[in-house]
Order: C-alpha cells, then sequence, then structure tokens
C-alpha cells in the first residue's frame, strides 16, 4: 500500500522546504521554528526550568512582584489575548490579579499549538472560575489578523522573549501589524530579555545538563524522522555564542568530521567541511533603547518598563 510518504515526491511540506533551503545555503541554516515539534516544544519546556534558563524565571518574578501595577497601568475592564499562548503558566500570575480588579474576565490564547491551548484550557478553567477561555489555533500572521474579530478594550501578551527570534526589521513588521489591528485604549505588554554579562548569557544556551544542545540537535532528529535523512547527531556539536555586534546569542550545530548527510524525501546530498556550522537561531538581547526604537518605529508609545533587581529581562506596556 502507498504510504502518504510517497504519494509526492519530492516532499514539499514546510520542513522539506526548509531544508532544501537552508543547507543549500552558504553559510547553512534552518529556521528556528522547526525546534517546535511535539519532542522539541517538551525539551523546551524542560529548558525553561533550568538553573541557567534565567528567561522564564525571571520574568515571573516580574509578574509575581508588579501584577497589580501592570494592570493599573494597563486600564480598567480588559480583555486578555497572549500571543504564542503555549500552555499560559506565567498568564496565571496577570490573570488572577485580573480577576481582584473585576469579577469576570475573557481571555483569548493564540497559539499553533492545540495540545498546548487544551492544557491552558483546562488548567486556567480549573483555577478560574470566573475567566472564560476562547482558544484560538494560530501561527502570528492569522493570530494578528484574529486580534480585529476580538471586541472590548484588549491587553495584548506577547511575552517570554518570544519576539527575540525575529530579525530586527521583521519584529518591528511584527508590532506594526499588532499595532493595525488594535485600537486606541488598547495595550500591548512586551517581554524582552536584556542585554547582560555574557558569562550569564552564554550558558543558559549551553546548559551543564545538556538539554539545550539536545534541543538543538532535535532540528536534525526531526529532519531524520520527517524526510528520512541520516544525521548523525554524534558528529554534530552544540555551539551556543554570543554576537555582541548584533546583539544576540546564536546557536549552530557544528559538523564535528568531514562528513556527506542524504535527505532521500527531497532527494538532496548535503557535504559538510570539519568544522562547517549550521545557524539554527538568534536570539536577540535588548536595551531599554532598542526597546523604545522598535516600538517607536511600529507605532506605538512606549509607557512602563517593569524589570527585576539586576536588569536581566524587561515586561514593557506599549500603548498604541
Ligand atoms: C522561546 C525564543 C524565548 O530564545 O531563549 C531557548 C528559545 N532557544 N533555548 C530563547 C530557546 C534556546 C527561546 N525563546
Amino acid at each position: 500500500m502507498a504510504t502518504s510518504k510517497q504519494l509526492q515526491f519530492p516532499a514539499h511540506g514546510a520542513t522539506a522546504l526548509a531544508a532544501r533551503d537552508g543547507l543549500a545555503a552558504s553559510p547553512k541554516r534552518l529556521p528556528s521554528w522547526l525546534f517546535y515539534d511535539e519532542a522539541g516544544s517538551a525539551l523546551f519546556e524542560q529548558i525553561t526550568e533550568l538553573p541557567e534558563y534565567y528567561l522564564t524565571r525571571t520574568e515571573r518574578c516580574i509578574f509575581e512582584a508588579y501584577a497589580p501595577e501592570i494592570l493599573r497601568a494597563a486600564g480598567p475592564s480588559l480583555t486578555l489575548v497572549e500571543l504564542g499562548a503555549g500552555t499560559a503558566s506565567k498568564t496565571c500570575i496577570l490573570i488572577e490579579e485580573l480577576l481582584q480588579r473585576q469579577s469576570r474576565a475573557l481571555f483569548y490564547p493564540i497559539d499553533v499549538s492545540p495540545t498546548a491551548l487544551h492544557e491552558a484550557v483546562n488548567h486556567l478553567g480549573r483555577l478560574f472560575p470566573n475567566l472564560r477561555v476562547n482558544p484560538i489555533v494560530a501561527d502570528y500572521t492569522g493570530g494578528v489578523e484574529a486580534l480585529t474579530r476580538i471586541s472590548g478594550r484588549k491587553l495584548v501578551l506577547y511575552i517570554g522573549s518570544s519576539i527575540g527570534n525575529f530579525e530586527p526589521d521583521d519584529s518591528i513588521r511584527m508590532l506594526r501589524r499588532i499595532r493595525r489591528n488594535l485600537r486606541p485604549g488598547d495595550a500591548l505588554l512586551l517581554g524582552t530579555d536584556m542585554v547582560k554579562s555574557q558569562k550569564v548569557m552564554v550558558p543558559a544556551y549551553d546548559d551543564a545538563q545538556g538539554v539545550t544542545c539536545e534541543f538543538n540537535k532535535n532540528v536534525l532528529a526531526r529532519l531524520n524522522r520527517e524526510l528520512g535523512a541520516d544525521f548523525d547527531l554524534d558528529r554534530f556539536r552544540h555551539v551556543a555564542l554570543w554576537n555582541k555586534r548584533c546583539s544576540r546569542m546564536e546557536m549552530h550545530l557544528e559538523s564535528a568530521v568531514a562528513q556527506a548527510v542524504f535527505l532521500p524525501d527531497i532527494d538532496m546530498d548535503v557535504s559538510f567541511a570539519a568544522g562547517e556550522r549550521i545557524h539554527t537561531e538568534n536570539s536577540y538581547k535588548y536595551t531599554t533603547e532598542m526597546v523604545d526604537a522598535i516600538l517607536r518605529d511600529s507605532g506605538f508609545r512606549l509607557e512602563h518598563t517593569w524589570q527585576d533587581r539586576q536588569k536581566w529581562f524587561g515586561v514593557h506596556l506599549a500603548r498604541v
């Protein structure tokens, strides 16, 4: 019997196109969205709990310390929307505070993963009987378009340093699209990781337990699973480095030896020189001046920034 794989050759799904494009490029690259299949999403959840990965913990601390201030600044009778909500675990803190200020609330978590949204709905439903949760399955583009169909005064959450994976130009384009779909009185809460010592940043992307290494190598494992490729994961090294000039952490996969890899489903042979890298991620780190600039360039006005004591992470309230 023909499997679905045999129906189309060469494969032309998103993974196939990304691999064909990125592995033919010089220098080689693969897009960071490839991290997030089921296995990769589970690994990312594990990363958020690592001692070296300060981002999630620090942003949660900021919410815990300043939720009343944040919601007071955002204004009365709000509907919450979260872009890339995942399981919305940090959002609980803001929702709890919101329900102190108003008796009922609406929450629209938007995410590509129905599994994650399902978990969010179950968890939040149990915690907050007065919260109505309306999940929306969509990518960023679809999610931003969905904003216009949500009535009432909105607070849009774009937290977790998700914006850090965008190139500066793309981040402005993304924020502009959000802005266009908001009305006067609506607000945006943006979470960004801040520039700090590389002694702190590098270990966050190269932890002692090797979880981030496994997360990075999962893109190769994914090409093996989805495209029948024969990447030998032991012959690639996880590399995390601070690119000061571009203000970003970078992740790469470095070929330990000269080798060739075959991707049968896209009929592609790829050869690697010893030490050659595949660039898999940029994670931009901001200064408050940079945050102010991207918000201004996209038509927002930065109203307030909350930070932890060490100023490692920033949560910014912006207005249309
Ligand atoms: C999910 C984009 C915020 O850039 O820190 C974690 C992804 N990469 N470890 C980040 C990630 C390596 C993460 N973001």
